[in-house]
């Protein structure tokens, strides 16, 4: 799987996505401990000049493929359980980097969630209209450059606009992305990976509503 993604090879992460379900692997350990690994390394070699943007390209599309398969697979969980919150998520604006924030999505989803993923590249207005229009219970902002992390600063400046700051409890996330960070623009957390997310936003919506998410750990 790690290979499939350094080498691009949308086919064959396809197919070892799909042996891997039908061998019952779970999909988070493909995702995690197969394509993951992979997409690091291929960010290590593009940082290092030893791989060039359209390779990168090559392995998110091999990403996207393999998560093709395994997303509905994630998805499926989350059927089962009662509704544990509204989402609203995207990537800030600027930025079109997608697989992490729809992982994140995903995983939600899997875990009861209803998720409304926005996309990338997306304006703190539109963040701030949708979760008025949905009534959302949290934002989710993802940032993977440098240069796009203040944008999400520009979510929660246009959620107080909005007169919505004080509903929804605002979460960051993404490689450049700190607790520090997170702290520094006020949003209410930050999540390191898709799992701490789960594990946040539950955390949120017991502080919201306290016998909400009760047992659901
Ligand atoms: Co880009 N890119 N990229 N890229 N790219 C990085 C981020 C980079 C670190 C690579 C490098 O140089 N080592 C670097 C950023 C440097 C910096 O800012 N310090 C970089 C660069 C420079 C660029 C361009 C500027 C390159 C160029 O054009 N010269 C350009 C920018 C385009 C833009 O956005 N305006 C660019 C473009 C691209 C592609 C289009 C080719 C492609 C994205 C395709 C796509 O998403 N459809 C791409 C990719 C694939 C990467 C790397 C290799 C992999 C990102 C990824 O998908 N990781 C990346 C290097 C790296 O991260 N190692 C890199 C896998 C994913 C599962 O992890 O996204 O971190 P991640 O998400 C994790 C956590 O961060 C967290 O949970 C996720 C799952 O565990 N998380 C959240 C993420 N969002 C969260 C939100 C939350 C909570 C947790 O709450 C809401």
């Amino acid at each position: 799987m790690r290979q499939s993604i350094l080498d691009g090879a949308s086919d064959t992460a396809t197919t070892l996505a799909q042996q891997a379900v039908a061998a019952g692997v779970s999909p988070l350990d493909a995702i995690n401990n197969g394509y993951v690994p992979g997409m690091q390394e291929v960010g290590e070699q593009f940082a290092k000049g030893q791989m060039f943007l359209p390779d990168m390209m090559a392995s998110a599309e091999a990403m996207r493929a393999a998560m093709t398969v395994l997303d509905p697979e994630l998805k499926k969980l989350g059927k089962e359980r009662p509704m544990s919150g509204v989402v609203v998520l995207g990537t800030t604006k600027g930025d079109i980097h997608e697989i992490g924030k729809t992982l994140v999505g995903t995983l939600l989803t899997a875990s009861g969630f209803r998720v409304h993923d926005l996309g990338v590249d997306v304006a703190g207005e539109k963040f701030a209209a949708k979760a008025r229009e949905l009534n959302a219970d949290i934002v989710g902002v993802s940032a993977l450059l440098t240069t796009t992390m203040r944008n999400q600063r520009g979510v929660i400046e246009a959620l107080d606009k909005a007169g919505l700051r004080s509903q929804v409890k605002v979460m960051v996330g993404g490689a450049p992305v700190s607790r520090r960070w997170a702290e520094e623009i006020g949003a209410d957390g930050y999540a390191k990976d898709a799992m701490s997310a789960v594990d946040l936003a539950r955390e949120f919506m017991q502080q919201k509503t306290p016998n909400a998410v009760t047992g659901r750990t």
